[in-house]
């Protein structure tokens, strides 16, 4: 075992049998966990061993049930810690160390801390400086108060009013994705941070001042500096998500949990950044005709094999595939349900049993789309879209996106004008808010001759179409459920989809206007074809709207990513095709856009991971 470097804890000897078929491009780190010591590999960079220390392994969570908190768990017990829920406010009070993720809106978040008494004992835990670590809107609520659907009061310990971003400025809200830190002071949780990126996931944000610099230990910059972390002395709060920011979250989260396992200090220092570019490897996944949920890709929405037995196309299994792309480096997983609107999702145990087993391991933002409406089955239990997307978010889905609903939401509200507050995209955003909300829009090019043929927005293209055309509007289709009376009569091209009367264009404004944070523009001419995104569509709808747009649909080379990048204002690429036939690993399209000066989270880094002693 020569040259492997490895750290003790003094408080805690760990004898480490380390076995010679570990190569030197793995990292282990030993865990106690119920006094036995785990030998874990959960990295494929360096090789590095720490040992966590003899502090009480179990943390308290204060859980009050507005959202998913599912991927923070798996991130604790990952750890190797156990954790308590807080119950009551002496729970709060008697704990050794407290977690609390914020979700789900201010105002409601502290209605309950105040309901049940637990304001009070937060306050008073975090002033008698008791161990405590704050976590995305967990930070929000230390502030005096916010503007969300506001003012609202919050817990008043830090100086400061927690405010919305502002998008005039050309930036999307919600801030979503990965930004370095300007680290500002020491906070130790941050020590191994550096310059690496965290994700983010927020439309508001708490602002440095006079009075609160104090308390500050790191901010970001999105359009102005907002604080991105806070510490006085044992309490710490990030507005970033640990938990969701891979090995370097999970750093944060160790350090907080056991301080005294601290290995040497990172010393490169947290710089200014922008939002990086992210890479999102989508996961198509639906049930063969053995009844195996697979995943699979089409070409055009295409998926059954062009052979006699005309099979559904299988390229692996869902959870295997999301934990190698978690590896690879992806900077988020996403699975669609591709049946899941004909099928009902709640009848499909296994695909929220592939996001529970997934989100145990890999830790950034998970989507979950397919079937997200009103359902009624064959009893006649009514299950509202909320119900179907609270589910997928319990079972450990980061955001949901909506295909098919979204395109007849805005149909009724472009014929209506009146905002009915009950379609599934209004009803979840106003839940869970809008950035755990992506619309998923699947057009197909329609070429014309004259831009006036339509009442759609239409574009000049940059290459014409069959006949010469020079113009195109981009055709919404969506699913047709089997139990819809024209599953049988409507004629369904590339995968069982119809064209409805609206553009993409159109579509994504009226989304957007009734609560999308976010929004998926696939292409069916250009899917699985692996030549290269849909640029014009991609420019038309990245200028049309304020929030993150995430260009898919035919990538097949490094270049394709950065093109879209270049030309376009995507704030994400995301690929299929090219990463189940391993054409095109993750890394090289990261090396690419290294190359070509564009931002993008780079976790392949040497002085990455958590416990800071390097080869
Ligand atoms: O309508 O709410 O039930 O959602 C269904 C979801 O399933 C939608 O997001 C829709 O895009 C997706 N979907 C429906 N049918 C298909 C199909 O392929 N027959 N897949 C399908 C869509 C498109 C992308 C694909 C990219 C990248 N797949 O997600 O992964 O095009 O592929 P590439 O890199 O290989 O070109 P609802």
């Amino acid at each position: 075992m020569e040259g492997v470097p490895y750290a003790y804890t003094t408080s805690f000897k760990t004898q480490l049998f380390l076995s010679s078929a570990l190569s030197s491009s793995s990292i282990i780190t030993i865990h106690q966990k119920r006094h036995k010591t785990i030998l874990k590999s959960i990295s494929r960079r360096n090789l590095v061993i720490c040992a966590s220390s003899g502090s009480s392994s179990v943390v308290k969570l204060l859980d009050y049930g507005a959202g998913n908190v599912r991927s923070l768990r798996n991130a604790i017990h990952h750890l190797g810690f156990e954790i308590e829920d807080v119950q009551t406010p002496k729970d709060i009070l008697d704990a050794e160390r407290l977690i609390f993720p914020g979700v789900g809106a201010f105002a409601s978040a502290m209605d309950v801390l105040v309901k049940t008494g637990m304001a009070d004992a937060l306050c008073s835990y975090i002033k008698n400086d008791r161990p405590f670590l704050g976590i995305c809107l967990g930070l929000q609520l230390l502030f005096e108060s916010s503007e969300e659907n506001g003012p609202v009061n919050g817990l008043g310990l830090i100086p400061g009013v927690v405010g919305r971003f502002n998008s005039s400025n050309g930036f999307r809200v919600p801030h979503i994705g990965w930004n370095a830190l300007q680290i500002t002071k020491d906070s130790e949780i941050l020590d191994d941070i550096g310059d690496h990126h965290v994700y983010f996931v927020h439309s508001y944000r708490a602002m440095p001042s006079d009075d609160n610099k104090e308390w500050i230990s790191s901010t970001c910059n999105y359009g102005d500096d907002f604080i991105a972390s806070i510490r006085r002395g044992n309490v710490h709060a990030v507005q970033f998500h640990p938990e969701k920011s891979g090995d370097v979250g999970l750093s944060v989260l160790r350090r907080f949990l056991d301080p005294k396992s601290q290995g040497t200090k990172n010393l490169t220092q947290g710089k200014a950044s922008k939002l990086a570019k992210r890479v999102i490897a989508c996961l198509d996944v639906r049930t063969n005709d053995k009844g195996d949920l697979v995943v699979t890709k089409g070409d055009q929405y295409d998926v059954r094999e062009h052979t006699k037995e005309n099979e559904v196309r299988n390229l692996g299994k869902p959870v295997e595939l999301a934990g190698q792309y978690y590896k690879d480096g992806a900077d988020e997983v996403s699975f669609l349900n591709i049946t899941g609107f004909r099928d009902f999702p709640l009848g499909d145990l296994p695909m929220l049993q592939v996001l529970r087993r997934t989100s145990e391991n890999v830790f950034v933002p998970l989507t979950v789309g397919g079937g997200i409406r009103d359902f009624t089955d064959a009893n006649g239990r009514h299950y509202s879209s909320l119900e179907v997307a609270s589910e997928y978010f319990r079972s450990g889905a980061d955001k949901i996106s909506i295909g098919s609903d979204a395109v007849h939401a805005a149909e009724e509200y472009m014929k209506t004008k009146v905002k009915t507050g009950k379609s599934s995209l209004e009803q979840i955003s106003k839940v869970y808010g809008n950035q755990a909300v992506v619309v998923s829009i699947d057009p197909r090019r329609v070429y014309l001759k004259s831009p006036n043929d339509v009442q759609f927005k239409t574009i000049r293209v940059t290459k014409p179409g069959p006949s010469g055309e020079e113009y195109a509007w981009y055709q919404c289709t969506k699913s047709l459920s089997y139990a819809h009376p024209e599953w049988l009569s409507v004629p369904k091209v590339n995968g069982g989809r119809e064209g409805r009367p609206i553009g993409a264009y159109e579509l994504a404004k009226v989304v957007e206007e009734l609560g999308a944070g976010e929004i998926l523009l696939n292409c069916i001419d250009c899917d699985g074809q692996g030549k290269g995104f849909d640029i014009d569509l991609i420019k038309l709808i990245s200028d049309a709207v304020s929030i993150p747009v995430i260009a898919s649909s035919g990538a097949g080379a490094v270049e394709h990513f950065s093109e879209v990048f270049m030309k376009t204002n995507a704030s994400a690429a995301l690929a299929a095709g090219i990463f189940h036939r391993k054409e095109v690993p993750i890394q090289s399209v990261k090396e690419h856009l290294s190359k070509e000066g564009i931002e993008f989270r780079d976790c392949f880094r040497n002085d990455l991971f958590v416990c800071n002693h390097y080869i």
